[in-house]
């Protein structure tokens, strides 16, 4: 065993008997390592999870701008899943837009005890008075399963007093594992209800839905603008400033791109069973993984002329970024990062940093499954899904009318051999030997990581972001980006060296020698200086 081995022997001694299957030293015989994830938070933990609301409201639904969001519940919930995610929209013009907004049902004490339907069709009422949206989500917060309202006849009733669309979700923050339950019960609703419904036909030759992309920081946008470029539609994107007035036509596009594969891959699978159309893995985030993206979607059409145009665009947006991409690269080769963020950005992320000559030496998922680490042929062999009780499983046959697959079966098979078509290989087989991986890790892990192998930078979220800050290790917040953005594609590539190189060298808390070094404690006091306040 060479020293960087050892170092998850240091490690693992001091974690408990139950997290040690969740941590993984990367061997040199890449795709044969286990991990086990997607298992339920210890209690008393500091975990770094969300729940299932947040990812149903927070991360799915609540990005489509004409969709007037309720959150039945307690105003807790609403209020706290109020913007803080920064998924940017726009409003269409004449279009609607509901994102800047927080609507909830405030249940006080006396519905949880008498039953809260009543004032869920009262809110609706209002909502619908005030602003005829098209389209109601109701998103259910614990209190609502343990009194049981019953949304879904609620959302049967709306739809037939007010002739809109409505649909319910039962996305009690307990309902599953984390965030990644909530996605499942969302996106089950938007393929049950949504997908499918329109009839609108793309007018440019090669159309493209973007799955998994919610633009945060703008990040949609990048995407949109360098596929534009080269002459792509997007019919829609899930989520990220889209809506369901375009999502009613994702059916009618030519490929899926699937950016966030833990959110979404099951609608991915669901609508190549359903319409036939094929799904391919896409990562925007880094300028040589754009460039990849880009050129395996021209790949996947085979036209010599778009391919040709690709080339064109690759190769000015390269122009523009040059400079600036160098000179962030003069400052930050060599440096190491660790990253933990939910459930796709901990893989995305070591593609930009490795443009910049950063090393990512640990990484972690919050939430993610095996497939996710280790690559979707683990799929088959995956023993228990935690979810699989609470959670429907949807199954999709072939659409009579609409199951139109582009290509034959052999066709596919060739692609295949060129493309990463309708799969994934997880973020594990990417990284280095001696690196760590790390599932659902906690606050005092990740102190104790930091310490062991001393990453330059450490991307992670609100969380924990200001702990390891003051512990001198210069932190970027991954989720939300810290008001900054975009990171994705040519111009976002930009942004984040920059955003990087501010961070490790102008690491205000690594120059401060704080007053427990300096001074004694007696009593909960210091002496010896000035008091702490
Ligand atoms: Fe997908 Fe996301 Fe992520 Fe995610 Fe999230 Fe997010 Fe995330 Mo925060 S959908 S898994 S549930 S890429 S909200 S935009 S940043 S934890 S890594
Ligand atoms: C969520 C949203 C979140 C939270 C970020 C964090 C986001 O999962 O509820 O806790 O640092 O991206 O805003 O992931």
């Amino acid at each position: 065993m060479n020293e960087r081995s050892r170092t998850l022997d240091k490690y693992s001694s001091r974690v408990y008997k139950n997290r040690k299957e969740h941590l993984v030293q990367i061997e040199n015989a890449p795709g044969s390592q286990e991990i086990t994830a997607n298992t339920r938070t210890v209690p008393g933990i500091i975990t770094n999870r969300g729940c299932c609301y947040a990812g149903c409201k927070g991360v799915v639904v609540g990005p489509l701008k004409d969709v007037l969001v309720i959150t039945h519940g307690p105003i807790g919930c609403g209020y706290y899943s109020w913007g803080t995610r920064r998924n940017k929209a726009v409003a269409e013009e004449g279009g609607q837009n509901y994102v800047p907004y927080c609507f909830s049902t405030d249940m006080q004490e006396s519905d949880i005890v008498f039953g809260g339907e009543k004032k869920l069709e009262n809110a609706i009422a209002e909502a619908v008075e005030i602003f005829s949206p098209k389209c109601i989500m109701i998103c259910s917060t614990c209190p609502i399963g343990l009194i049981g309202d019953d949304v879904q006849a609620v959302a049967k009733r709306t739809e037939m007093k007010y002739g809109i669309t409505c649909v319910a979700y039962s996305c009690e923050g307990y309902k599953g594992v984390s965030q990644s339950a909530g996605h499942h019960i969302a996106n089950n609703g938007l393929m049950k209800y949504i997908i499918g419904t329109g009839d609108k036909r793309p007018t440019k030759k090669y159309s493209l839905n973007i799955l998994g992309e919610y633009n945060i920081g703008g990040d949609g946008w990048e995407q949109e603008r360098i596929l534009k470029r080269i002459g792509y539609e997007i019919v829609t994107v899930f989520t990220g400033d889209g809506s369901v007035e375009t999502m009613k036509n994702a059916h009618l596009a030519d490929l899926n791109l699937v950016m966030c594969h833990r959110s979404i891959n099951y609608v991915a699978e669901m609508m190549k069973a359903k319409y036939g159309m094929d799904w391919l893995k896409v990562n925007f985030i880094g300028v040589g993984a754009t460039m990849q993206s880009l050129r395996d979607i021209a790949k996947y059409f085979g036209d010599p002329e778009l391919m040709a145009r690709t080339e064109e665009v690759i190769q000015d947006e390269l122009a523009q970024i040059a400079p600036d991409m160098e000179y962030f690269k003069s400052k930050l080769k060599g440096k190491t990062a660790g990253i933990f963020v939910g459930g796709s950005r901990s893989h995305h992320y070591q593609a930009l940093l490795r443009d910049l000559g950063v090393e990512t030496i640990i990484a972690g998922y919050e939430f993610a499954h095996r497939d996710d680490y280790e690559g979707r042929e683990v799929l088959p062999f995956i023993k228990e899904d935690a979810d699989s009780k609470n959670i429907e499983n949807l199954v999709v046959g072939p659409d009579p009318k609409l199951y139109k697959p582009k290509f034959s079966e052999a066709e596919i098979e060739k692609l295949r051999e060129e493309i990463p078509l309708d799969t994934y290989a997880g973020m594990m087989r990417e990284m280095k030997e001696g690196h760590i991986v790390v599932d659902d890790y906690n606050h005092y892990e990740t102190e104790m990581l930091i310490k062991l192998m001393k990453p330059d930078i450490f991307f992670s979220g609100i969380k924990d972001k200001y702990i390891i800050q003051r512990g001198g290790t210069p932190s970027r917040q991954m989720h939300s980006y810290d008001y900054s953005g975009p990171y994705a594609g040519f111009r976002g590539a930009v942004n984040f060296g920059r955003d990087v190189t501010m961070a490790i060298f102008t690491n205000a808390w690594a120059f401060v020698v704080p007053p427990w070094k300096t001074q004694s404690v007696i009593k909960g006091s210091l002496t010896g200086g000035e008091e702490a306040c």
